[in-house]
């Protein structure tokens, strides 16, 4: 099996973790709401007044927009629109346990009132009021936890930070002491200044040594020893594994694992993006990673006034319904015993495998092979009245005899009863 397939060595899981019991609200939770937020917003996907290739939140790098250019969109930021309860509310309603935003991401805006910079929300911006403060208030008045998600490497507004090469000369730039001067502060007032913060979500490690990561490790795990720290902090160093953007593993992991995904193809918003994946997209490939033993991290990106689009909404709200039928099958779960089966994918819990049929065989007919515990009863959840379905077990081979379309034309959940 696989240990390390779509995950890059360096955003792994720190050894040991893998039984770290402040991991256990975070293996039940299986789904997360990621809200990718900023400047980037504003320009939306167009820059002089011409569409700007790629994901929305690089589009000063894409467009090479100078930083004094670039840093007067925060005079216009005013998303008189935003309202946290709203959006906490929306990921109740989706199903999803954790929420994670961008306090900064590689633009260098920051949505918290920081003291070291005023290239922030309070600073910067006419809006002032701390987004971060806000939406960390809601979630814990609606009960639901928040993580941050904080570009450590990358930061095209400073001098120091990594990635911009137009306006600045990188072989002069002093990374070990933005590292130590400025994000350290920033993430100490990020743990500081929020209540409770379920993790950090660092990004794109690459340049950062072993030191480095660990250091900041450290330092989260001082401040709040229960925050968890995503693998992208590098080095192999992180609480759980990080998947590539968008990237689902090939097989069951041994690792715990997240991946972070798009509705459409950007994380920051682009008007012009409409390439949105289906319901059933989306909810097979939620499936998919928890029967892999991951969780499922999907973004938003609002607009400048502060409205999650209309797309998104309709498809976290139409997941948020088929697991009010099916989260048995996905929180708690660990991957269950048919893998490797095309339209197939299974869950478990204690002595239930739940069988997620993907692809409604034609004529109703169920096979697949790994269940090699005695199965008492087979019935499709949320359908009890469809009474139990038939089943024939030969050594791991069982095959259940269903009606011949689709209970659930999403994706249909057969729970398994197994013998005590
Ligand atoms: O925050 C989201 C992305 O902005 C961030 N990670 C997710 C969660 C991200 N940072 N880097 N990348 C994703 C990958 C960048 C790949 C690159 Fe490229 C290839 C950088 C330059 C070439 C993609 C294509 C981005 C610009 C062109």
């Amino acid at each position: 099996m696989a240990k390390l397939s779509g995950i890059r060595p360096e955003r792994s899981q720190r050894e040991g973790a893998q039984n770290d019991p402040r991991l256990d609200w975070w293996r039940e939770a299986k789904f997360g709401l990621f809200i990718h937020w900023g400047l980037y917003a504003i320009p939306a996907g167009v820059w002089q007044g011409k569409e700007v290739p790629g994901i929305g939140e690089w589009i000063m790098l894409h467009a090479r927009i100078p930083v004094r250019e670039y840093e007067q969109l925060a005079a216009q930021f005013s998303p008189t629109r935003y309202d946290a309860r709203e959006w906490v509310a929306l990921a109740k309603a989706a199903g999803q346990k954790y929420i994670v935003i961008t306090s900064k991401h590689h633009e260098g805006f920051c949505l918290f009132d920081s003291r070291v910079t005023d290239y922030d929300v309070m600073g910067a911006s006419p809006f002032g009021r701390d987004i971060l403060a806000e939406l960390a208030d809601e979630c814990a008045r609606q009960g639901i936890r928040l993580g941050f998600y904080y570009s450590q490497t990358q930061d095209w507004h400073h001098p120091d930070g990594d990635g911009n090469d137009w306006d600045y000369d990188e072989s002069q730039k002093d990374f070990a002491g933005y590292i130590e001067d400025y994000v350290k502060p920033q993430v100490t007032e990020l743990l500081t200044n929020y209540g409770p913060v379920a993790l950090i979500w660092f990004d794109t490690p690459k340049g950062m040594t072993e030191e480095q990561s660990r250091s900041l490790l450290e330092l989260v795990h001082t401040l709040q020893p229960d925050c968890l720290v995503c693998g992208r902090v590098g080095n192999a160093l992180g609480d759980y594994a990080s998947a590539g953007d968008n990237m689902i593993p090939d097989v069951q992991m041994q690792v715990d694992f997240e991946t972070p995904a798009t509705i459409n193809d950007t994380w920051g918003f682009k008007w012009y993006d409409e390439n949105w994946k289906s319901v059933p997209d989306l909810v097979h490939k939620l499936v998919d990673i928890v029967s892999k033993g991951g969780n499922y991290l999907l973004n938003v990106g609002p607009t400048a006034e502060g409205a999650i689009p209309q797309a998104s909404v309709d498809r976290l709200l139409a997941m948020g319904r088929w697991l009010d039928v099916n989260g048995e099958a996905i929180y708690g779960t660990r991957p269950g015993p048919v893998q490797g089966q095309e339209g197939y994918r299974s869950t478990r819990k204690g002595n239930v495998v739940y069988l997620h049929v993907l692809e409604w065989p034609h004529d109703g007919r169920i096979a697949v092979r790994g269940v090699s515990e005695r199965v008492r009863a087979a019935a499709v959840l949320g359908a009890p009245q469809a009474g139990a379905l038939a089943c024939h077990q030969e050594g791991d081979a069982l095959t259940i005899l269903g009606p011949g379309a689709a209970p659930d034309p999403v994706a249909t959940v057969i729970a398994l009863s197994l013998a005590e």
